[in-house]
């Protein structure tokens, strides 16, 4: 038998320290073809990380921080073109191309196998080829999610570590029941010669993340940036798993979770879908601005929901980890976030550096420090005309880490959903909160969801473009079916445990420009407004789109936001929705045949409440 000393000296040359039969084998295969100088079975453990983190300091693609600031903390900085998921390079590769839908970029998987064999053909010489066993979800869940991620970067080790389950642990359980495992398989794509010196972030300009749907395999080339190369978080938890989910009854959905408890000690669990960098982390780790409510966190993210014993939707988060927009989350914005991040262990990425060694984004202090190392290594002053910061800049923080976090985070069982938030970037038309009459008319909320670009994605921020369920670039099948999924999860759900679906805009703008609505902690009074819905309490107007705070109805109890500013946030055009109605028109049209029939009813019922 082997022990865990032997395994950190395993060499390509030796047979893997594993009895899991599939798992030695791919391994093998893998390192057969990318031909790295060594194989390295990552067990998780603290003395690990720390030899890693060492090694990335002396390579220069991590920078140590402050020790008093930022405890056990890491800056890395990507290549400048490597800042971001590319979606344009995303790929779901299912046998036929109809189950890709119109959504996602297809090409035949055994075309592009082959292209792929292509490119990791000698992909890691001169690199160590790491194994890192994972689990997405809980190691005892009744049926465990394993992955396991083939990587040549140590940034990724140390950032996995972060973000999922991984090590021994897991390994062990899998060998247990020999059960299957998500095979997904990165490389920076950057081979080294030899006596090739290394860059602090390999990468390389071509990149490929592709998904196999019926093999429920990955593999990424190219990237080292979060989504793109941490494959158990959007190409495993999101595209992958809502492959299973359909298969299997569930959802696998970008949304974060949190509980809520009223002053009369009633606790609720609310998910909220809204696409990336539109406010999730935020909401997540929300400090109520009203008196007598409580907020804790269950998930920032990803949330994974089945039909309970009682025809109840539950919901577990998957991750270890938060991997949360830098940019504006700050001490005045989100200080639970800030605290999280101040106990360390994190690895922050593209952020700007402060010259006591800590770090800085805009947005994080009130006050914008006097000299700063930019992202890109250039010095910077408040008077330097771009921001210090990547805008799309991340900090990678245990979850555990949250003071807020909830115990229920691990149970397995996971919670009751009681209610269900759909919400985009929308600088008109779309009021700050909005319940809709009924599940099938908030699955055509979330179906028609619109939000503008942000620089979580390579390519153009602030364009309005349809983002279903905030789920656009990570369905891994066709749309259509997507929907009809959802749709479908009706039936499985007790009348009296339906979550109720509300449609929410934190990002409406003024007439003058402004938000209309300050957001952040005092989201926590459209949380408020959407139980006291439930529970029957707070007033609404009917109107055409569904329910909106009636005048009074939404708590402004010192907030510094007189009535009319409240109406000009809740209220609903109809010449705007009107307007609106084409493009969703034009957004169906796209759907073809996999539309759900009950959609296009939601629909035209719209229309006609609209009137023309
Ligand atoms: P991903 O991790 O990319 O999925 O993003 P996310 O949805 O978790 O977004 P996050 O909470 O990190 O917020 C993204 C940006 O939106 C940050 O710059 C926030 O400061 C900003 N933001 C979040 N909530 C609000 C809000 O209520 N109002 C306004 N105006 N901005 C907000
Ligand atoms: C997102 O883009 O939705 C993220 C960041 O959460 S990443 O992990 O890079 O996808
Ligand atoms: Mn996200």
């Amino acid at each position: 038998m082997t022990t865990i000393a032997d395994r950190q000296v395993q060499d390509s040359g030796h047979s893997a320290p594993t009895t899991h039969a599939k798992l030695a084998q791919w391994v093998e295969e893998v390192a057969a073809l990318t031909k790295p100088d060594r194989v390295y079975w990552v067990d998780g453990s603290q003395e690990e990380n720390d030899r890693l983190t060492a090694q990335l300091v002396e390579a220069g693609t991590l920078i140590k921080l402050n020790e008093e600031k930022f405890p056990g903390s890491f800056a890395a900085f990507s290549d400048p073109s490597d800042v971001a998921r590319v979606e344009e390079q995303t790929f779901i590769c299912s046998v036929n191309e109809r189950d890709a839908g119109f959504t996602n970029n297809w090409m035949e998987p055994n075309e592009m196998k082959a292209k792929l064999n292509g490119l990791f053909d000698g992909a890691m010489r001169g690199r160590t080829m790491y194994v890192i066993p994972f689990v997405m979800g809980h190691l005892d869940a009744e049926d465990p999610k394993f992955g396991v991620e083939i990587t040549d970067s140590e940034y990724v080790v140390a950032s996995m570590r972060i973000m999922a389950r991984i090590g021994t642990d897991v390994l062990r359980k899998l060998e247990e029941k020999q059960s299957f495992f998500v095979p997904a398989l990165h490389s920076v794509g950057a081979p080294l010669e030899a006596g090739q010196a290394d860059v602090p972030w390999p990468c390389n300009p071509e990149k490929w993340i592709v998904h196999f749907p019926e093999e429920r395999s990955i593999v990424s080339y190219g990237s080292g940036y979060g989504g793109n190369a941490l494959l158990g978080k959007k190409c495993f938890a999101l595209r992958i798993a809502s492959v299973m989910a359909r298969d299997e009854g569930w959802l696998a959905e970008h949304m974060l979770i949190l509980k809520l408890t009223s002053p009369e000690g009633k606790d609720y669990h609310v998910a909220a879908a809204f696409p990336s960098a539109c406010g999730k982390t935020n909401l997540a780790l929300l400090d109520p601005t009203i008196e007598g409510w409580k907020v804790e966190t269950l998930g920032d993210d990803i949330a994974w929901m089945r039909v309970g014993a009682n025809g109840e939707l539950r919901a577990v988060n998957p991750e270890a980890g938060l991997f949360g927009v830098a940019p504006g989350t700050g001490w005045s914005t989100n200080p639970n976030a800030m605290r999280a991040i101040e106990k360390g262990n994190s690895v922050f990425t593209n952020v700007a550096l402060t010259d006591d060694g800590g770090v800085w984004w805009e947005g994080m202090t009130d006050e914008t420090p006097a000299h700063l190392t930019d992202w890109l290594g250039n010095d910077w002053t408040p008077e330097s005309d771009r921001p210090a910061a990547h805008p799309n800049s991340r900090f990678c923080t245990p979850i555990a880490q949250i003071d807020m976090l909830s115990d229920e985070y691990n149970d397995p069982q996971g919670v009751k959903i009681d209610a269900i938030l759909f919400g985009g970037r929308r600088k008109t038309t779309v009021p700050l909160v909005t319940q809709a009459r009924s599940w099938t008319s908030g699955v055509f909320m979330g179906s028609t969801l619109s939000s503008e670009t942000t620089a979580a994605a390579a390519g153009q921020v602030g364009l309005v473009r349809r983002d279903p369920m905030a789920m656009l670039p990570f369905i891994g099948y066709d749309a259509g079916d997507y929907l009809n999924h959802w749709d479908s999860i009706r039936s499985h759900l007790a009348e009296d445990q339906l979550p109720q679906i509300f449609l929410v805009n934190w990002f409406r703008r003024t007439s003058e420009g402004g938000f209309a609505w300050p957001g952040f902690g005092e989201n926590s009074r459209v949380l408020k407004w959407a139980i006291e819905r439930l529970e029957g309490k707070a007033d609404a107007v009917d109107t055409p789109i569904g329910f909106v705070p009636a005048a009074g109805s939404l708590d402004i109890k010192g907030l510094d936001l007189s009535e009319d500013e409240v109406a000009e946030a809740t209220h609903v055009d109809v010449d705007e929705w009107r307007a609106e109605l084409p493009g969703i028109e034009e957004w169906f049209a796209r759907f073809g045949d996999s539309l759900p029939a009950s959609l296009r009813t939601e629909l035209d019922e719209l229309t006609a409440r609209l009137g023309r």
